[in-house]
């Protein structure tokens, strides 16, 4: 089993990316809480953010310390869950994260740093527009800039009946989601980010993911349909779309020729980790792919103290990933 990239701090929903010739990864900082476990993800009960980097897999891991303070976000409550740095085109670092507002509805903010590692500086309030959880970051080769997020259940995606988010229904709060014949899943969304890269260019989209034959996955398909942890990335020219599909424990994807979708199920890219949630990113590094994912083996399987680890990433001849197994 690949050993924790760190194992002074517990992390977790690891975000990579290749800056300046070296792998940074932006994790979830997990800490230990007496929260009971429950639906709503209470016992994710996250305080500040870390960043590590490393020159490439394998080489010596920095912790760089506190990147970012929930409490020196104006907005935040509590809860600062899975965020992603992009490098806009001023050459500066934005750090996008999702935390409660004083409200206990789950926002994304954008913090700003001059360097990958941070500190990082946050705007005073939520991106307008923004709702549920897991911002992943994705620029194109154009430099147009993508935030992909949304998680049901503790993410309240469900709580959303329009694509763009509106209002907030709060008697959805909670482990619901949709479920009948014929009723499709709900859906991850993404927003072209502004060239500031502090607001949304535009109201949220709905990110289709379908069958071979074109219709939306079902909701009561659960070993397939998206749940949280969404993450875009490229490779020869196609967009992969992958995603956790949550309690049945798979990272899985899909493929589209569109950053906007709709992207087609492919498969499974990592079987269950020890622990009930898998989150990931997939990065270029020095011409090799990698898959970086957490599991709960350094806690010996509590739920909410997670570790950030890596493999290799393959692909086969028709561009389909290999799917992998945690061992
Ligand atoms: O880390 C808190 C939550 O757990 C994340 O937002 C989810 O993706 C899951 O990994």
């Amino acid at each position: 089993m690949p050993a924790s990239l760190v194992t002074n701090i517990f992390t977790a929903d690891p975000s990579a990316h290749s800056f300046n010739g070296r792998i940074y990864v932006y994790p979830s900082h997990d800490r230990e809480t007496d929260i009971k476990f429950n639906d709503r993800g209470d016992q994710y009960d996250m305080t500040d953010y870390h960043v590590l980097s490393m020159d490439r897999v394998g080489a010596p891991v920095t912790d760089h310390g506190i990147a970012l303070k929930a409490e020196d976000v104006p907005w935040v409550s509590k809860q600062v869950w899975a965020p992603d740095c992009a490098q806009g085109p001023d050459g500066k670092f934005y750090l996008y994260f999702p935390a409660r507002d004083k409200q206990g509805i789950f926002r994304l903010g954008v913090a700003v740093s001059d360097k990958p590692e941070g500190p990082f500086t946050p705007d005073p309030d939520y991106i307008p527009g923004s709702f549920s959880i897991n911002p992943a970051s994705f620029v194109d080769d154009d430099g147009s800039a993508y935030v992909y997020f949304g998680g049901i259940w503790g993410g309240q995606l469900q709580c959303y009946s329009s694509p763009e988010g509106g209002a907030f229904d709060a008697s959805q709060d909670g482990p619901h989601e949709p479920t009948g014949a014929g009723v499709p899943a709900l859906l991850p969304r993404v927003a072209k980010l502004s060239k500031d890269m502090h607001t949304f260019a535009e109201p949220a989209r709905e990110i289709q993911v379908v069958d071979e034959k074109g219709d939306l996955l079902l909701a009561d398909d659960h070993e397939r349909r998206f749940f949280e942890a969404s993450w875009l990335h490229k490779y020869n020219g196609l967009y992969y779309f992958s995603y956790s599909t949550g309690d049945t424990h798979f990272l899985a994807y899909g493929t589209g020729t569109s950053p906007y979708g709709p992207f087609t199920y492919k498969g499974k890219i990592l079987e269950p980790v020890v622990g009930w949630t898998t989150h990931h990113s997939i990065v270029e590094h020095e011409g090799k792919w990698w898959l970086f994912y957490h599991d709960c083996e350094l806690s010996k399987g509590v739920n909410h103290l997670r570790s950030v680890k890596v493999k290799e990433l393959k692909y086969d001849d028709k561009g389909d990933i290999i799917t992998m197994t945690p061992e």
